[in-house]
């Protein structure tokens, strides 16, 4: 099945800026339409789209054999829609937290001239979007609720993952021993898993007339890509290419909580760490390039190899063992979209 267009994707969001610029509840002065206007066009389609375009590709796997109708395919793509929302939303605060420069191969907003803290409120009117769009086109869907109630669900344990992100980093700043395994896969699992994987199909699924609550199993896969997909970010931080990603790495210089950091805790020697100790969370790029230099001497490259190749065995068997042909079609055309991905 040939997956859907971004092109075509693209067409839905025109529409949907172009209504929530001509939102009845605000009197819009071309002053104030022109500022979301350039807003949304900065800070919502410029991303893979992999998560919004997700959406209609497992509702067409849920579907398959039926014929979609234009209405069928035109209300998919809204739901990606919100979710690429969501994360802009998200994105625009996580800059601005994490102190980032690019994002997309472009100045985070809140760098851009004249913007700066507004960046903060355009934040809040990203948000106030979702649920403005959602009423305008799922109003009188039956499910109308439950697509409510998941992105509020969803928001929450997101926010609550950047909660953890940035009140670990503080804990590291006295003491990197805090930086465990299970304390890195707590933090994304709740940061990025649960938007970028779990929702995508979630949505899928109250559109074909299921729910979640029969698919524990496929729950745990999504988290579980999630998981993995972080790890990869985590590992372009430091060793993707900016122009390719899109963006700058700060982990280092941010005292983050990342997955490298934690692998080379485990790997270095009392030498080593004194070299971590030193150097990691500062923000003078000779401190940085240090603690770049010992990941390449304990191999790390190698280390996410071995952990990439093992993810993807371990994922690929646990989706062959779902009995359901068009849920595998769904999980299998993810995991595909992300293995060895370098953006
Ligand atoms: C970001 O994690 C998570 C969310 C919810 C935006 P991150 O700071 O590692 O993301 P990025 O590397 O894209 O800044
Ligand atoms: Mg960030
Ligand atoms: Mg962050
Ligand atoms: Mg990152």
């Amino acid at each position: 099945m040939a997956s859907s267009t971004k092109s075509d994707f693209l067409k839905v969001y025109s529409v949907l800026k172009s209504e929530l610029l001509q939102d009845p509840s605000f009197e819009f002065t071309d002053h104030s339409r022109q500022w979301v206007d350039r807003m949304l066009d900065y800070n919502v389609p410029g991303g893979k789209l992999n998560r919004g375009l997700s959406v209609i590709d497992s509702y067409k796997s849920l579907k398959q054999g039926e014929e979609l109708s234009e209405d069928e395919v035109f209300l998919a793509s809204v739901l990606g829609w919100c979710i690429e929302w969501l994360q802009a939303y998200f994105l625009v605060l996580d800059d601005i937290m994490d102190n980032s420069h690019t994002r997309r191969g472009q100045l985070c907003w809140f760098r851009v001239e004249n913007v700066g803290t507004i960046a903060v409120n355009d934040a809040l009117l990203l948000r106030n979007h979702i649920p403005r769009i959602l009423k305008s086109h799922f109003r009188d869907k039956h499910y109308y609720v439950d697509l409510l109630d998941i992105f509020n669900e969803i928001e929450f344990q997101t926010a609550s993952g950047q909660m953890i992100d940035l009140i670990t980093t503080l804990e590291g700043q006295k003491d990197l021993s805090n930086y465990t395994l299970p304390v890195h896969r707590r933090i994304v699992q709740y940061k990025t898993a649960y938007y970028s994987f779990y929702l995508p199909v979630a949505c899928a699924l109250l559109m074909a007339g299921g729910n979640m609550g029969n698919h524990t199993n496929v729950k745990s896969l999504l988290i579980e890509m999630g998981t993995y997909f972080q790890v990869q970010d985590d590992y372009l931080d430091c060793f993707g290419d900016p122009k390719v990603i899109g963006k700058i790495g700060t982990d280092i210089a941010d005292n983050k909580c990342s997955w490298l950091v934690v692998q080379s805790l485990q790997l270095a020697n009392e030498d080593q760490k004194k070299v971590l100790v030193e150097n990691y969370g500062k923000a003078d790029q000779a401190c940085v390039e240090k603690v770049k230099a010992l990941y390449i001497e304990l191999d790390l490259q190698e280390v996410f190899a071995l952990y990439e190749r093992n993810s993807y065995e371990k994922l690929l068997s646990s989706i062959e063992s779902n009995p359901n042909k068009a849920v595998q079609a769904v999980l299998k055309s993810f995991l595909g979209k992300i293995y060895k991905r370098q953006n």
